[in-house]
């Protein structure tokens, strides 16, 4: 009999990554599509066309507890979220309800239908916000500095309270930035490949951004989605660090992008304030030494090669729709 596995999130960036790995590695994947006629859903499905599809809103406990009677799942991977950082100042009580209280929902829906369901959070460096050392670990403290960064506190700390109250296999995975050509537009770096292949293309000439000092660090998706799985094979459920290394500020991820089409990022970009936030976090840098050991888990795509890559990949996309599609 295969594994099944459950995600949340199957519409964003990370769950049709998870999707395809975990379809390569033998199991019966089901995603959750909220709201009516989801356009992202038509996506994902031309993706991984294996998988199957199914209703449900983190919002709406009964629905959660019906996916759960009907699917069937080993595994529930919980990436659903509000997860724009900027998005969530303006709607931080949406975002403490999903966000946060989703998590809730979801873990009290697996203790009530099969509380063997091995269960993974996708937390977040976020969490390490105004950060208290350098390079971050699994036990260094939070000091969130967004509703985003809150919300993902609490569903840290309400998924080990499961598994320390009810005996649940449920994990936090501590997730660096992960970028790809999937990522969304409204995240820095996909903003940025994006403006350079229409600028390149002569579609655009200019790119507004905030803070340029921010640094990160970034690592590619398709690999931390190898990490999440790993997490749920251990023999005892634990949380995880999973990063680079390596940070680099938002300047950097310019001067490489743009360079790479033979172009001066200074050219062509205008700070605009409309991009800052209340507050934001300086600067990111995790310590994947516990993944590295326990998991075996290793990046394998360098800062430069994920540059490269996203920029690539909207040349290649924007090229072939004479600059309407958005996504690869
Ligand atoms: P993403 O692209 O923004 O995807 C978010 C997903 O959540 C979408 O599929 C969205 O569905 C779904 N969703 C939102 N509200 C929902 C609701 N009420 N009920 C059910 N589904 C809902 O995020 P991502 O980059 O793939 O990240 C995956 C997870 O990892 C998120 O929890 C994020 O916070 C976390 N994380 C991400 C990173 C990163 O660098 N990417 C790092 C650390 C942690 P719709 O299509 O319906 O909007
Ligand atoms: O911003 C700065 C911005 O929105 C990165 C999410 O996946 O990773 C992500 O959160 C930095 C910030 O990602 C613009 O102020 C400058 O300092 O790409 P971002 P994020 O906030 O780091 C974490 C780990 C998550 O968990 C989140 O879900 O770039 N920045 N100018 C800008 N950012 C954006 N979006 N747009 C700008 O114009």
């Amino acid at each position: 009999m295969s594994r099944s596995a459950l995600i949340t999130g199957i519409t964003g960036q990370d769950g049709s990554y998870l999707a395809e790995h975990l379809l390569a590695q033998g199991y019966e994947v089901h995603g959750l599509v909220r709201g009516q006629n989801n356009p992202r859903a038509a996506t994902v499905s031309r993706i991984a066309p294996e998988l199957h599809l199914v209703e449900g809103d983190l919002h709406d406990q009964s629905s959660l507890i019906g996916v759960l009677e009907t699917t069937h799942p080993d595994e529930v991977y919980n990436l659903a979220a509000i997860s724009f950082v900027a998005l969530s100042f303006k709607q931080a009580i949406n975002t403490g309800q999903i966000t946060g209280l989703g998590v809730t929902r979801l873990l009290d829906a697996i203790r009530l239908v099969n509380p063997t369901i091995r269960f993974y959070q996708a937390s977040s460096s976020e969490m390490f916000g105004k950060v208290r050392e350098t390079p971050q670990n699994e036990l260094t403290p939070f000091h969130p500095r967004s509703p985003y960064g809150v919300a993902k506190v609490y569903g840290h700390h309400i998924t080990v309270n499961y598994r320390e109250s009810y005996g649940m296999f449920a994990v936090s995975g501590i997730l660096f930035n992960h970028e790809s050509p999937r990522r969304g537009l409204e995240f820095v770096t996909r903003k940025i490949t994006d403006a350079v292949a229409r600028i390149k293309l002569g579609l655009e000439s200019e790119l507004r951004l905030g803070n340029l000092d921010a640094q990160r660090d970034w690592g590619f998706a398709g690999d931390y989605v190898r990490a999440m799985h790993l997490m749920l094979q251990q023999p005892e459920p634990d949380d995880y660090v999973v990063a680079t290394g390596e940070t680099h500020s938002v300047r950097e991820f310019l001067e490489l992008a743009f360079s790479q089409v033979g172009l001066h990022w200074q050219d062509h970009v205008v700070c605009d304030e409309r991009f800052l936030r209340p507050a934001d976090v300086d600067m990111l840098v995790g310590d994947a030494g516990k993944a590295r050991r326990e998991l075996g888990w290793a990046p394998t795509v360098s800062f430069p090669e994920l540059v490269a890559m996203m920029v690539e990949s909207d040349l290649r996309t924007l090229s072939s729709s004479g600059g309407l599609a958005a996504a690869p």
